[in-house]
């Protein structure tokens, strides 16, 4: 990923075909346990992405303002743990002797899309996040902290990236997904998850 923003790390397809289904079928079992469901932004807006996470800690959005939390705002119970292949990716992208605790489930599936935003909920803003794209093709925009140009960068079904440094604090968002762009999940869609370390 040299060259669109340093601390920018974009590894096209990571994953083999074998294992994003392998992935894919641990993080529906997790969605089993911690159902997707849709946020609302602290103004009152629904997001369009339907969310849920895994770790010990989760992301989440209402009209009280957005924070990790250890339980599903709907369930009441703890979220799944975060599966061993993707604590090993972790390490494996980062480099780290540590591991995420939080590792947020984005699905974006009848158009939806994420604008423009910083990541900025987290204790340590020094750690990297890592993200994991499944499903179809997204158009992703990343530009500076401060403004300026974006670049689209197109994540497909396997793609890594991870976001260090300079990069931590960059704008971006998705723009929209490609659909039919791929047959891995059974009714089209996106599935990203973030690793991060939250607390
Ligand atoms: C750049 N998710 O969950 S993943 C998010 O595809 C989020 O669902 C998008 O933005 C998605 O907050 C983009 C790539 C990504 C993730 C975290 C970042 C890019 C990032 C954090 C800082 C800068
Ligand atoms: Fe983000």
């Amino acid at each position: 990923g040299a060259g669109i923003l340093p601390g920018f790390g974009l590894w096209p397809g990571w994953l083999s075909p074998p294992d994003q289904a392998t992935l894919l079928e641990t993080v529906l079992a997790a969605i089993d346990e911690a159902p997707l469901y849709q946020p609302v932004t602290p103004g009152g807006r629904p997001f369009s992405v339907r969310m849920t996470n895994m770790g010990s800690l989760g992301w989440v959005s209402d009209r009280a303002g957005y924070r990790y939390q250890p339980t599903h705002p709907e369930t009441g119970r703890p979220w799944p743990a975060i599966p061993p292949m993707l604590l090993a990716l972790w390490a494996e992208a980062t480099g780290r002797e540590d591991q995420p605790d939080a590792c947020l489930v984005n699905l974006y599936r009848n158009s939806a899309k994420m604008g423009l935003h910083q990541d900025r909920d987290e204790a340590d803003m020094g750690a990297p996040v890592v993200s994991v794209s499944l499903g179809d093709t997204a158009m992703f925009r990343i530009g500076p902290a401060d403004g300026g140009r974006t670049a689209t960068v197109r994540l497909a079904s396997g793609d890594v990236c991870a976001l260090s440094g300079p990069a931590r604090l960059a704008r971006h968002g998705i723009d929209r997904v490609l659909e039919e762009s791929s047959r891995l999940i059974a009714g089209g869609g996106r599935i990203n998850l973030t690793l991060r370390k939250a607390a």
